[in-house]
C-alpha cells in the first residue's frame, strides 16, 4: 500500500488553494447551501462525572511490556467521552496527585470560571482537594482536555482525555473512529524519561520516545466495504507536528479542531500539538484495506491500519457533506480591531542567540549545554515572557479587549520553528496565512509556520484569556500569555 503521497509529501499540506494565492486573503467558502443549517439541539442530560487524577500503573509499551507509572484521569489511559449537544458536564475533579492542577477544556467556548487556569480564572486545585467543574459545550465537535499547569509534566505522563460532542451530523456515517495521537517518553524498562531538556524547550521542543494512538502502539481494525467512516484524529502529543494523510482510500476533510467545513479533499493536513482533524474515509472493498499514515518526518508512521470485511454496502457515490454547517460567531471585519503580536525567542539572553540559529546548528547545542533550563526563559510573545517558576505573579494582560468587539490579530513568527498558536474561550476564523496553504476556516489553534504570518478574526468574549503556543515547553518557557476582555 505505497501511495502516492509519499512523492506529494513536501509540495503543499492540502489540496485546497485558494484562489488568492497564499499571501493573499484566503477565499471564503461559498455560504454553505450544501451543508444545512444544524436544527437546535436535543440535548438536556447532565453528565456527572469524577475525573479522579492520580497515579496509576499501565503498559504504554504493549500488552507484554512494563509498567509505567502513568497520570491519568481514569484507568484508560486517554478515556474517550461523550456528550450530545445541549447536555451539561458536572465534573468533580478529584486531585490524587502529589502536586496542583485543574482542567482546560481545550477549544470549548466556556464561561471563563470554567476555562481551568490557576491564578487566572481559578486557585489551583491542590493536592488533596476537589473542584467542580460545569460545562455546556456550545458547539458539537472533536475537542479534548488537560491540566493548565507543569503541563510538559502533567500532560506528558498521560493526563488528558479525548470529549466529543455529539449532535453535527446530517446523517450517521458507518463508523466514527477515534485516533488520539500522542508520544510517551520513556526508557526501555518502562521508566519516564526527562519531560524536559534545554536543548528541546529552547528549540522544537522535547520528543517522545515511543510513538502511539490510543495509548499504546498503532490502531487497527475493521470496516464496512464501501462504508462512510468518520476518523476524529487529535494530536495530544507535547511536541510532535504530524501530517495525516489516508493512503488506499478517498477522504475528505470534513472539520478542524471539530468546526464543519466546506468538505476538501484531504492530500494530506499538518497538525501541531492540539489541533484536530476530522476526516470522512470511503472504505475499500472486501479484502482491502486504508492506512492512516504521518508523513510528517523522513519516516512516515502508521496511526492505524483498517481491514474492509464482512458484508458490504453496496457502491455508491462518495457524498462527503456528513456535517451541519458550524454556528460560530464572525467577526465584523470591516469594524475589526487590528493587533499585532510576534512570536520570538526571549530577549537579551544567550537563548536568543540560541534559539534564532538553525535546528542543526553545532553551535546552537554549545551555547544551550550550559544552561539551568529552570531559572529560564526562552520565548516571548511581543517581547514579554511568561515568568519563570510557579507562576504565582501573573503578569500584565498582552493586550485590552472589548467584550462584543471584532478583532483580527496578525500573528508573526520571528522564530525557525512552529508553532502551534491557542486562543482560549473562542473560536477564530484563520483569513490568511503566508506560508502554509490551507482553506479559510475555524479553529482554536493555527500552526503557525517559521516565519510566517497569519489572520485570524473573532469576536472577544468577556474574561481573561490564555494566548500561547501550544508546544508544551515552549509555553511553560516564556510563550504564553493572557487577554484581558472586559
Ligand atoms: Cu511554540
Amino acid at each position: 500500500m505505497v501511495g502516492r503521497r509519499d512523492f506529494l509529501k513536501g509540495l503543499s499540506a492540502t489540496a485546497l488553494v485558494s484562489a488568492a494565492g497564499a499571501t493573499g486573503l484566503l477565499a471564503r467558502p461559498a455560504q454553505k447551501a450544501s451543508l444545512g443549517q444544524r436544527p437546535l439541539s436535543s440535548g438536556g442530560r447532565v453528565h456527572e462525572w469524577t475525573l479522579v487524577a492520580k497515579e496509576r500503573p499501565a503498559r504504554l509499551l504493549g500488552p507484554s511490556g512494563p509498567l509505567t507509572p502513568v497520570w491519568t484521569y481514569s484507568d484508560p489511559v486517554m478515556p474517550v467521552m461523550r456528550v450530545r449537544l445541549g447536555d451539561t458536564i458536572r465534573a468533580r475533579l478529584d486531585n490524587r496527585l502529589a502536586e496542583h492542577t485543574s482542567i482546560h477544556w481545550h477549544g470549548i467556548r466556556v464561561p471563563n470560571a470554567m476555562d481551568g487556569v490557576p491564578y487566572l480564572t481559578q486557585p489551583p486545585v491542590l493536592s488533596g482537594n476537589v473542584f467542580t467543574y460545569e460545562v455546556t459545550p456550545p458547539d458539537p465537535g472533536t475537542f479534548f482536555i488537560h491540566p493548565h499547569c507543569n503541563e510538559s509534566g502533567q500532560t506528558g505522563r498521560g493526563m488528558t482525555g479525548v470529549l466529543i460532542v455529539e449532535g453535527d451530523e446530517r446523517r450517521q456515517p458507518d463508523a466514527d473512529l477515534v485516533l488520539a495521537y500522542k508520544d510517551w517518553r520513556l526508557g526501555k524498562d518502562g521508566a519516564w524519561l526527562d519531560m524536559e531538556t534545554p536543548e528541546g524547550a529552547s528549540r522544537a521542543g522535547t520528543f517522545g520516545t515511543v510513538r502511539s494512538v490510543n495509548g499504546a502502539g498503532s490502531a487497527t481494525g475493521a470496516v464496512v466495504p464501501n462504508g462512510d467512516i468518520r476518523l476524529r484524529v487529535l494530536n495530544l502529543d507535547n511536541t510532535r507536528i504530524i501530517e495525516v494523510g489516508i493512503d488506499g482510500a478517498d477522504a475528505f476533510v470534513i472539520a478542524i479542531d471539530g468546526n464543519a467545513v466546506e468538505p476538501f479533499a484531504l492530500d494530506t493536513w499538518r497538525m501541531g500539538p492540539a489541533m484536530r482533524v476530522d476526516i470522512l474515509v470511503r472504505a475499500p472493498k472486501a479484502g482491502r484495506g486504508f492506512r492512516v499514515v504521518d508523513y510528517f518526518g523522513s519516516e512516515t508512521w502508521t496511526l492505524a491500519t483498517y481491514e474492509a470485511a464482512g458484508t458490504a454496502l453496496p457502491a455508491r457515490p462518495f457524498e462527503p457533506d456528513l456535517l451541519y454547517a458550524s454556528n460560530l460567531p464572525r467577526a465584523d471585519l470591516q469594524k475589526a480591531e487590528r493587533m499585532g503580536f510576534t512570536f520570538s525567542a526571549a530577549s537579551g539572553s544567550i537563548t536568543e542567540a540560541a534559539a534564532r540559529l538553525d535546528p542543526d546548528d553545532p553551535l546552537a547545542k554549545i551555547l544551550l549545554d550550559g544552561l539551568c533550563v529552570r531559572d529560564n526563559t526562552f520565548w516571548a510573545i511581543n517581547k514579554a515572557s511568561w515568568p519563570a517558576g510557579q507562576h504565582r505573579e501573573l503578569p500584565p494582560p498582552l493586550g485590552l479587549l472589548k467584550a462584543g468587539q471584532s478583532y483580527v490579530f496578525e500573528l508573526s513568527n520571528a522564530t525557525p520553528h512552529p508553532h502551534p498558536i491557542h486562543l482560549h474561550g473562542h473560536t477564530f476564523e484563520v483569513l490568511s496565512a503566508t506560508r502554509l496553504k490551507r482553506p479559510r476556516h475555524f479553529a482554536d489553534t493555527v500552526l503557525l509556520q517559521p516565519k510566517e504570518r497569519i489572520e485570524i478574526a473573532f469576536v472577544a468574549q468577556a474574561g481573561n484569556w490564555m494566548f500561547h503556543c501550544h508546544v508544551l515547553e515552549h509555553l511553560e518557557y516564556g510563550m504564553m500569555g493572557y487577554l484581558r476582555v472586559v
